[in-house]
This record gives C-alpha cells, structure tokens and sequence, in this order.
C-alpha cells in the first residue's frame, strides 16, 4: 500500500532522522514501519503516527514485545533534549500495551544501547518483557 499519506509519513521519517542524526542506516524496524515485512503489530500511533509496538520475534518470556519510535533514532545514548517528549511518550505506550497485554502483577523494561549494552538492532526500542518472574541483576 503507497497511498499518498504512507509517502508523506516515509519522507517525514527520513528527514527528521537525516536531520538530527546524520544519516543512520535503516534496519528491519524500518521495513516493519512500512509494512514491507510482516510483525505482530499490537499497538500503533493513529493519533500523531510516531510510535509502534510489536511482538519480539525472540521472546525472552511469555510476553515480549518492542516499543519503537518511527523516525530513525539508532540508540538511546544518541538522543538529544528536544526528544524528551518523545521518549515520554513511549514509555506510556509501553505502560498502556503492557496493561492490555494483562501484565498486572509487573514487567521489565530494557533498553540496549550499543556493543556492551548487547543492541543488535540499530533502530531505538525498549524492550517489554513480562509474564514471568525476573531475576536481578539481569544478564
Ligand atoms: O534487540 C533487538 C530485538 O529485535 C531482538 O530481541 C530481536 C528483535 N527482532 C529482530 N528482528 C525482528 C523482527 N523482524 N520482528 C520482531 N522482532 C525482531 P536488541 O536490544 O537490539 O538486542
């Protein structure tokens, strides 16, 4: 589907990412964002069209799945004062997902950033991971 919206959302994305960040590669998440791959998509943005959520095809637990913003931010040590409100607002769309997804008794969020951190996917995500006990310190 390439209706006129998805071009407009697509050419937004590219230039805020070129913008801030240089120019980063795009990875998987990207082709996810444009639905040229499949994903369990179980949340999206309708209302400004700036976060995803969808199933972790590695589930660490009975319920794993990624909450992303849809411009290009590759790593959370990259991210700059003026996305404050967006990394807010991923946090609630992992509060609110984690809620429908029947995680009442807690869940954990990761972040990976960069080699030491164990980030394999150069596009921002946090991780939500619940359905199980956790253990600290994690791994
Ligand atoms: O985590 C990257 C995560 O992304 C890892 O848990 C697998 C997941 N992943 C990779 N490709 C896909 C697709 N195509 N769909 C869903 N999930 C995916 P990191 O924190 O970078 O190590």
């Amino acid at each position: 589907s390439t209706d006129s919206s998805d071009e407009v959302t697509k050419s937004r994305l590219a230039a805020e990412a070129q913008k801030k960040y240089g120019n980063p590669p795009p990875t998987i998440f990207s082709k996810i964002i444009n639905k040229t791959i499949p994903a369990d998509i179980i949340y999206e943005d309708t209302a400004k069209n700036k976060s995803l959520a969808f199933r972790d095809v590695n589930p660490q637990g009975p319920v794993h799945f990624l909450v992303i913003p849809k411009t290009l931010i590759p790593r959370i040590s990259l991210v700059a004062d003026d996305d404050t409100e967006l990394l807010g607002h991923l946090l609630v769309v992992a509060s609110k997902v984690a809620k429908k997804e029947g995680l009442t008794k807690g869940y954990r969020l990761v972040i990976n950033d960069g080699p030491l951190g164990a980030q394999s996917v150069y596009h921002l995500h946090i991780h939500v991971i619940g359905g199980r006990q956790m253990g600290w310190p994690p791994g």
